[in-house]
């Protein structure tokens, strides 16, 4: 085992060396106490090239899963802040409330593969809030993204988000205002809308997320984008099983494509295409279509901020031994205990 995870660190650093000069963005300190880029550094020293040697196989399997790491860590984070709440099963948990219902199954499995990997290399150190959030770094490096350095000491919530938190979520057919509200609800401003958008530069939205813009209703859609994706979803059934990219120039290539796809008005859904339009997003996403470097250091810098929100540090929440169930309760606790749609992790 220790040979292994050596021979890991050793292949991921040389990996990471490459990386690192293709482009690096060094955002500002960690602003939540309790956070620090070194939190592992004497607690489990390997993790960081135990989660990017898993990340990096799993994806020569299936790149999708870098898109659905990325979304896992969005809907994690939002709601009620990276506490791993979202990878909690159960007939209360967030993976059943709609939003949730197109998370990647493969690429929840991974973070519990990840998770049981590094327990092995160090005992239960490592948060799986933590492992989220470093598996989706790595997944937007591995796909030709920035590299950044993420904080680190989260903890493990108890309990899922409330059904109203996960409803916080933002959804495919809100308007540019609505959309700035929502991010604005959890202190993310409309530069941080715009580049955390851009994620959609990898992976795939299915037929009941964007069939809203088949009636011609603004923002329209490029026609022969639209008369393509309206013959293809025609054979959606049952609903929701057609898929389709979300940018259609460089779909698996985390880059600046996404931007050029809204100027030709080839976004999927409402909530992409609108950035172009409104004169509170437009200049932002042109901004961002001409110059990659600025939208990498900026997504980093987004990043960064969205995983620090609300994030339980010291002794609050735990550090799950299994990321799908909270410890010391069975998966029968969690109906009854989140139940009451209190289902807030410790506040404190
Ligand atoms: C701005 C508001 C956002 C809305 C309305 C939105 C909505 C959606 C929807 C509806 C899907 C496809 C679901 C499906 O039909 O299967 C999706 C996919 C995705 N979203 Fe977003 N999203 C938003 C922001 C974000 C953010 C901030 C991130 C990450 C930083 C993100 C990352 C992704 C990724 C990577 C996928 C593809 C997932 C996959 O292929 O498995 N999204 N999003
Ligand atoms: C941005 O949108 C506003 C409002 O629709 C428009 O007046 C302006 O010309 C747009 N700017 C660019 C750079 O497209
Ligand atoms: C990934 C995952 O667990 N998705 C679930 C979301 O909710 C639906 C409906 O309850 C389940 O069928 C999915 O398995």
């Amino acid at each position: 085992m220790a040979t292994k995870v050596a021979m890991a660190v050793l292949l991921v650093s040389a990996a990471l060396c490459a990386v690192r000069s293709a482009g690096v963005v060094t955002t500002g300190e960690p602003v939540v106490a309790g956070l620090s880029w070194g939190f592992y550094d004497t607690l489990c020293p390997p993790v960081e090239g135990i989660v990017r040697w898993h990340v990096a196989e799993a994806l020569r399997r299936d790149i999708g899963i870098a898109a659905g790491l990325v979304r896992i860590f969005f809907h994690d984070c939002f709601p009620q802040g990276c506490d791993a709440s979202v990878l909690l099963t159960g007939a209360q948990s967030e993976q059943n409330e709609i939003p949730n219902q197109t998370l990647r199954p493969s690429a929840l499995k991974l973070i519990d593969d990840i998770r049981a990997a590094v327990h092995a290399a160090c005992g239960p150190k490592v948060s799986c809030a933590d492992i989220t959030t470093l598996a989706t770094r790595d997944a937007v490096v591995a796909s030709g993204g920035p590299y950044f350095d993420v904080p680190l000491g989260r903890r493990d919530g108890t309990a899922p988000a409330s059904s109203d938190k996960v409803g916080l979520l933002p959804a495919p057919f809100f308007t540019v205002p609505e959309l700035i509200k929502s991010f604005k609800d959890r202190k993310l401003d409309k530069t941080d809308l715009v580049a955390l958008s851009g994620a959609h530069t990898i992976g795939q939205g299915h037929c009941p997320s964007f069939s809203d813009r088949f009636d011609g209703s603004k923002p329209v859609m490029e026609p022969k984008l639209l008369q393509k994706l309206q013959a293809k979803c025609a054979k959606d059934t049952p609903p929701g099983t057609v898929a389709q990219e979300l940018d259609v120039r460089t779909p698996n290539v985390f880059d600046n494509k996404y931007y050029f796809d809204l100027i030709a008005r080839q976004g999927l859904f409402k909530s992409d295409q609108g950035l172009i339009d409104d004169g509170d997003t437009n200049r932002t996403a042109i901004r961002f279509s001409l110059n990659q470097p600025a939208f990498f250091d900026q997504f980093a810098r987004s990043m960064v901020k969205m995983s620090q929100m609300d994030v339980l540090t010291g002794n609050a929440g735990e550090i799950r031994a299994n990321c799908a169930r909270p410890n010391a309760r069975s998966s029968a606790d969690i109906l009854t205990a989140a139940g009451d749609d209190q289902g807030f992790a410790a506040d404190a």
